[in-house]
């Protein structure tokens, strides 16, 4: 290791900083890696493209943008004294609110020095005689370091799909993860909207508020489940921070983030929905969706492995989709079909289905009537144009493998990473790939990713190679990284369960094919955190055994 006496980096003498630790992204990922790396006495310098923290909260601030998590359950929780003096304000919190606690975290913990802004990692290259990684922007190498921690994030590479003419609009053009700063005049616009999953919810009902007229393009009718967001009491944040043990307790073995059901701490059901009477599963279905959010995941255990059993919700939140849309036609096209519900992932929703009920907003269903084109004028689907002044795109992300294989990563020999994950995600637990030695991959392509709380995962991964690299530097290895053998095994245990759920039954970003020309595989492992956590200290437990290890 080449800690220095003080923590601080070395400079070399073309002056490049020399680092133990080079973290890429300063989101939730990036804060926690500088934090505990730093407390551990390692040299660590944080490289971000956004001029500010956020990493996700700071590009996507497109109007209604907000998280589909209760606030309580996206907050780190390795602290007691953030847990203590950050106060949330809304039951799911606003992009604005969320960013200004990763900036309270930041300044809390005196992040910012070790975080260089502005500055996006466009070649990450391996010198194996030094067993060091040099990250590089467009301006040249910036450090050294012994370890790269990837703290990219999962959803942040934008997908703009490659629709003819796409260059040739006259008006505005926006993608909601890369919003403007300064707001976007929508006043009395036409505006058109192309995509309908969680960004696209949430903005469609906050556009309809401004624009002269909306037209919302939908390719594939998504379940939106009420948020039914509001105000936090005194009373529910004691409750929250009350049960915070429970809470925690109860997330290491179980699915997502969903663990307050109506304001109470819930365990999550381990019975088949198909056991329940029919009345019983209504009246659960139904306290849910008063509830409000994304809870249906703990509602029953089979949800996503019996298409039976998720039937019978898909078909509740239906029957819902109905009642709320008053024009035949539209509400017809509203109503989703065509993949078992959850096995994209649930929208919250504030006033979506109503805004289609203004006499202002137009839903053109583009697979009957597909899009031909943008032109100077607007979009042309089924061919008819429809003239805008403002283009949005809700189009999502390249997500997974899209942050890396942006970045022209090169391991050992010259192997890149964008080769490696041409077909998904190809590594261990979703944390190390075969020939990136010391690579780490936070919260990415191929772990539990967004099926888990993005914020406990990242302190798993974080505390996990944390405990790696004092492994190593106790037993004098330079390098770690993932067999092919151990690849192989893994890829084909989270193959077997993504084959075997209904997740395989839906084209979504779950399985990498809202990408066109994309294999069908799954992005993340879908085996619940309880397996994921009993192989990750396995892994540990035999000393890294499934890993190559150097001296
Ligand atoms: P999503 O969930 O991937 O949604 C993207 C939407 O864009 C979805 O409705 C797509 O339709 C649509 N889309 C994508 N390409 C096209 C083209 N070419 N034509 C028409 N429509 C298109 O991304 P979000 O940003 O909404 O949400 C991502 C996650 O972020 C979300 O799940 C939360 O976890 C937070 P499709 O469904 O593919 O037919």
């Amino acid at each position: 290791m080449t800690v220095s006496a003080t923590g601080a980096p070395v400079p070399d003498a073309g002056g490049v900083k020399h680092l133990d630790i080079a973290i890429v992204g300063a989101g939730v990922a990036g804060l926690y890696a500088v934090h505990k790396y730093r407390a551990q006495g390692c040299s660590v310098a944080a490289y971000e493209a956004g001029s500010d923290v956020g990493g996700t909260w700071y590009w996507n601030r497109y109007p209604g943008a907000r998280i589909d998590v209760e606030s309580a359950e996206y907050s780190y929780t390795f602290s007691e004294d953030l847990r203590r003096e950050w106060r949330w304000t809304e039951r799911y919190a606003s992009q604005a609110e969320l960013q200004a606690y990763l900036r309270f975290v930041a300044d809390r913990l005196e992040l910012r020095p070790h975080i260089t802004f502005n500055t996006r990692i466009e070649r990450i290259l391996y010198d194996a005689d030094r067993a060091e990684w040099t990250l590089y922007s467009s301006e040249g190498p910036l450090c050294r370091a012994r370890f790269c921690v990837m703290a990219t994030g999962f959803l942040s590479a934008p997908n703009m799909p490659n629709i003819p003419g796409i260059g040739d609009f006259k008006g505005e053009v926006h993608h909601t993860s890369n919003w403007p700063k300064t707001p976007v005049e929508l006043t009395g616009k036409r505006v058109g909207v192309i995509g309908t999953g969680s960004s696209g919810v949430q903005l469609i009902p906050k556009v309809a508020e401004q624009a002269g007229t909306l037209t919302v393009f939908q390719r594939t009718a998504n379940f939106c489940i009420p948020l039914r967001n509001q105000p936090l009491t005194d009373d529910y944040r004691e409750y929250q921070a009350g049960t915070f043990p429970d809470w925690k307790e109860i997330s290491t073995r179980s699915f997502g983030a969903f663990h307050y059901v109506n304001f109470e701490l819930s365990e999550p059901n381990g019975h088949s929905a198909l056991e329940a009477s029919e009345a019983e599963r209504i009246a659960e279905y139904e306290y849910r969706w008063n509830s409000g959010g994304l809870c249906y995941f703990t509602s029953y255990k089979d949800l996503m492995f019996d298409a039976r059993a998720n039937e019978t919700l898909a078909e509740f939140v239906r029957q819902k989709v109905r009642e709320k849309v008053t024009d035949p036609e539209t509400r017809e096209a509203l109503v989703p079909r065509d993949h078992p519900i959850m096995a994209k992932r649930l929208c919250g929703d504030t006033n979506y289905y109503e805004t289609f009920n203004l006499p202002h907003v137009t839903l053109v269903d583009v697979r009957k009537n597909p899009i031909d084109c943008i032109s100077p004028a607007g979009v042309m689907a089924g061919g008819q144009e429809y003239p805008l002044d403002v283009l949005i795109f809700a189009t999502g992300f390249d997500a997974g493998t899209g942050a890396m294989t942006r970045i022209d990563i090169q391991g050992r020999d010259g192997r890149t990473i964008r080769e490696h994950f041409a077909e998904g995600p190809r590594n261990v637990l979703g944390m190390m790939a075969a020939g990136f030695p010391n690579l780490f991959i936070v919260d990415g392509p191929g772990s539990p990713g967004a099926f888990y709380n993005p914020i406990l995962l990242s302190e798993l991964h974080i505390d996990w190679f944390g405990r790696c690299i004092d492994y190593m530097r106790r037993n004098g290895f330079r390098t770690i990284e993932a067999t092919e053998a151990a690849e192989a095994e893994w890829m084909s245990h989270s193959r077997d369960i993504c084959d075997h759920s209904l997740f395989s039954k839906a084209k979504s970003w779950y399985v990498g094919v809202n990408i066109e020309g994309r294999k069908m595989g799954p992005q993340l492992y879908m085996g619940g955190i309880t397996e994921y956590s009993r192989r990750l200290a396995a892994a540990e437990a035999d000393g890294y055994a499934q890993f190559a290890r150097g001296r």
